[in-house]
């Protein structure tokens, strides 16, 4: 019997000490420079791009390598249209009724309301699906931590879409069931996040935000 090996051998990459502190200075300054965009142009961006930037994400680590997660790409007019119209009907719904006034008040630095029009500007839109449970030879097989599992491959995205010199927005309305439907998914996927992908508008504007400094979001327990 030709078994496949449980385990293989794996050249990791290896950097000098120097290399190591210049590499991850570049990639925190290039971080530094991510913000979230709302005001997108409606160029067009080469559908490999969007492949490439999908297989990043599709490299994270997942519980038990099940790699619980299901990228909806959607270029279709029509589809996004859709997709607008409902989720702009959920978000009218959480802005005027579901949402605390604290919740509110919270987001007024960022001038966010419940029009979505970078739906329908952006050529292509992403819509992340976590995957609950597996159909094995017709049995059901839950996955394991999926929330980490799904944040983290989008993270990746996130960070993938940057790199390529792109901007997105992590949009979560609602509920957000309208897009199971909408995209026809199957029962064990649920909506996780919607993630436009474009180029950024000409002239835009981005609210006046700081980051945490570092001693305000670590600890050090020498
Ligand atoms: N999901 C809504 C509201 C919203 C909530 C948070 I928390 C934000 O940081 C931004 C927006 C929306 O997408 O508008």
């Amino acid at each position: 019997m030709n078994q496949e090996p449980r385990f293989i051998s794996h050249e990791p990459l290896r950097f000098e000490e120097k290399e190591i502190i210049s590499r991850s200075e570049e990639l925190h300054h290039f971080a530094e420079k991510r913000r979230s965009i709302r005001q997108f142009s409606d160029r067009d961006i080469p559908f490999e791009v969007i492949r490439n930037i999908i297989m990043t994400a599709n490299t994270a680590p997942s519980g038990a390598h099940k790699q619980p997660w299901t990228f909806c790409v959607i270029r279709s007019q029509e589809l996004k249209q859709k997709i607008r119209i409902a989720a702009e009907k959920e978000e009218k719904e959480s802005y005027e009724h579901r949402m605390s006034d604290r919740w509110l008040k919270d987001l007024e630095p960022f001038g966010t309301d419940w029009r979505k029009p970078f739906i329908e500007t952006v050529p292509w839109i992403i819509v992340v699906f976590k995957r609950a449970f597996e159909f094995e030879n017709g049995e059901k097989h839950q996955n394991y931590y999926v929330n980490e599992s799904v944040g983290i491959a989008c993270g990746m995205l996130i960070n993938a879409i940057h790199n390529a010199g792109l901007a997105t927005l992590t949009h979560t309305p609602s509920p957000m069931n309208f897009l199971t439907k909408i995209l026809d998914r199957p029962d064990n996927e649920r909506p996780y996040l919607l993630l436009p992908v474009g180029y950024p508008a000409n002239e835009i504007k981005v609210p006046n935000l700081t980051r945490k400094s570092f001693d305000q979001v670590a600890k050090i327990f020498d």
